[in-house]
């Protein structure tokens, strides 16, 4: 009986001791430890009645137990779902209705907030980074074995909810083959080996830090510098130690904020990757000046993994993302239809490694992804003659900030419901450390709402880093003549 994405991953490495995870005490976990730690899990998760197909929820620590239930989830044969750890309680109860899963994985001390918003049909375990959770001590008393819930290619591994346009989030439905397939792809590319060391510095809860960079890992049977949070220090004194990076932007933009950051430093390093957000040419050419290392960037979408990279070989191109994935098609079109090189257009996707849809919305799903395979992923890009991509603008109306997605849709609706507020606009700007920054521009009936009251209203209802740094109270947003918010004047009037 085989488990697709089980097998290539986990399954492989029982009796394996070379390091998996180095984490920040410095203690280790072998490959084979981890497995085996795994199997203790996908025996609670079948004991609290976890059957496959089953949406497991998991907003946790980033700790050893939160990537060892990401495999006991694929060995039971469930559908991993992960959340960000800053989301409030009104945005986990909409996850948790819409995914309506039959477990739910929290940190203790958010018990009491998570099991409000679970129905009767849910049952809530907790995590934390001291793994005393009640998940983590029902795991210690079982044998390290589990008997594998064979599971297929097409079969689901994993929801991830990526916001929407239309300011409902939406359920990103990944099967085994989509996950395993861009790995194969990415470790290929990447050269990534038994002999690399990866410093992990992402939360565990996007496709980047979860699948680009643990499922690589796996795949090659790396060690991975595991650490609990993204830390300047931490990752300057690894840099020395270890041989590949997976970043943020922001990452790149910090290091090079950091003196210590020479050659001489980061010679034993082998490859630095960027995505989840452009990554500015000015960043790239003084990291290169400073390390002698060209950052390779990449390109992806939580519906289609990793569509495009700059070659591991040959030239990485600053304000490009390089060429299709092995095994992935990309076009640009124009309503539909390929544009010629050179041309700005839609980027179109197809391959394994995209999505099956979107969880209970088969009309959006039929909006995005076309009948032939080819899904609109919402940016505008050109690609050149020989096939180098750069992405040159979204159409998708979408700020992002330090690598997070926002959707000014999503704020928009918040900030609109306030009593005393007529209407607002929500737009990015640039920012020197998270690219772009949110702002928020504010029409008032009641014109003696401050700033502070609408923020303090906001509040509950948006993770911390979806917040409008700022709120301009203006008379009227400017409009074109068919009546739309023309946000690029908003952005060119506040950008400084
Ligand atoms: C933290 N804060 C932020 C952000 N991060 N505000 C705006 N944008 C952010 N990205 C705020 C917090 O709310 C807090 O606000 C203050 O900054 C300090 O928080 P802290 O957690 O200490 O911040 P940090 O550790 O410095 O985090 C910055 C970071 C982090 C390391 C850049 O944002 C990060 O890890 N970003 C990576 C996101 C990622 O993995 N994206 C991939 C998804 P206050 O002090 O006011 O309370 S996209 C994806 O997966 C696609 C498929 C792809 O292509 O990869
Ligand atoms: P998400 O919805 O979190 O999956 O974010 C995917 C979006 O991030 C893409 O549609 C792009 O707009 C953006 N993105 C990812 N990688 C890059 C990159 N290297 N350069 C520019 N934008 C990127």
């Amino acid at each position: 009986m085989t488990n697709t994405l089980f097998d290539a991953l986990f399954a492989r490495h029982a009796g394996n001791d070379a390091t998996f995870l180095t984490l920040d005490d410095g203690s280790r976990l072998s490959y084979a430890n981890f497995v085996a730690r795994i199997a203790q899990l996908a025996r609670v998760l079948a004991d609290a009645g976890v059957a496959p197909g089953d949406r497991v929820v998991v907003q946790a620590p980033k700790c050893v137990d939160t990537i060892a239930l990401y495999g006991a989830t694929v060995q039971a044969g469930a559908v991993y779902l992960p959340l960000n750890t800053a989301y409030t309680q009104s945005e986990l109860r909409y996850f948790i209705e819409d995914a309506a899963p039959s477990l739910v994985i929290c940190d203790a001390q958010d018990h009491a907030k998570i099991s409000a918003v679970c129905g009767a049909a849910t049952k809530v375990m907790t995590l934390d980074s001291q793994n005393t959770g009640s998940l983590s001590r029902a795991a210690n008393g079982h044998p390290s074995n589990f008997d594998t819930v064979p599971r297929g290619p097409e079969d689901l591994a994993a929801l991830l909810y990526t916001s929407g346009t239309t300011g409902r989030s939406k359920g990103a439905m990944l099967s085994h083959k989509n996950l395993l397939s861009n790995a194969e792809s990415l470790t290929a590319l990447w050269r990534i080996t038994d002999a690399d060391r990866l410093i992990h510095a992402l939360p565990i809860f996007h496709t980047h830090g979860l699948f680009v960079a643990i499922n690589t890992v796996l795949l090659a049977g790396s060690e991975m510098r595991f650490m609990a949070n993204f830390d300047v220090d931490t990752l300057i004194a690894e840099l020395p130690k270890s041989t590949i990076l997976m970043g943020v932007p922001t990452f790149y933009t910090r290091l090079l904020g950091d003196t210590r950051l020479t050659r001489e430093h980061s010679a034993n390093m082998r490859l630095f990757v960027s995505g989840s957000a452009p990554l500015l040419a000015e960043t790239h050419i003084a990291f290169e000046d400073r390390t002698g290392h060209r950052i390779l960037e990449r390109y992806g979408m939580t519906e289609t993994n990793m569509i495009t990279s700059n070659p591991y070989k040959g030239e990485r191109v600053a304000g490009t993302v390089g060429y299709a994935l092995p095994g992935t098609e990309v076009r640009i079109t124009d309503n539909g239809t390929a544009v010629d090189p050179g041309q700005i257009g839609m980027i179109e996707v197809r391959g394994d490694n995209v999505f099956q849809g979107y969880w209970k919305m088969p009309e959006k799903t039929a909006e995005e992804l076309r009948t032939d395979g080819f899904f609109i992923t919402g940016d505008l890009g050109v690609m050149a003659e020989d096939g180098r991509i750069s992405i040159v603008g979204r159409e998708k109306d979408l700020i992002i900030s330090g690598g997070y997605n926002i959707y000014p849709k999503e704020i928009e609706d918040v900030i609109n419901d306030i009593e005393g507020v007529v209407e607002s606009a929500v737009f990015g700007v640039p920012h020197p450390d998270f690219g772009e920054s949110v702002l928020a521009a504010v029409v008032l009936s009641d014109t003696s709402l401050a700033p502070d009251e609408i923020e303090e209203l906001v509040a509950p209802h948006l993770a911390r880093f979806k917040h409008p740094r700022r709120y301009l109270i203006l008379d009227t947003l400017p409009r074109n003549t068919m009546g739309k918010v023309q946000k690029n004047l908003l952005r060119q009037q506040y950008q400084d």
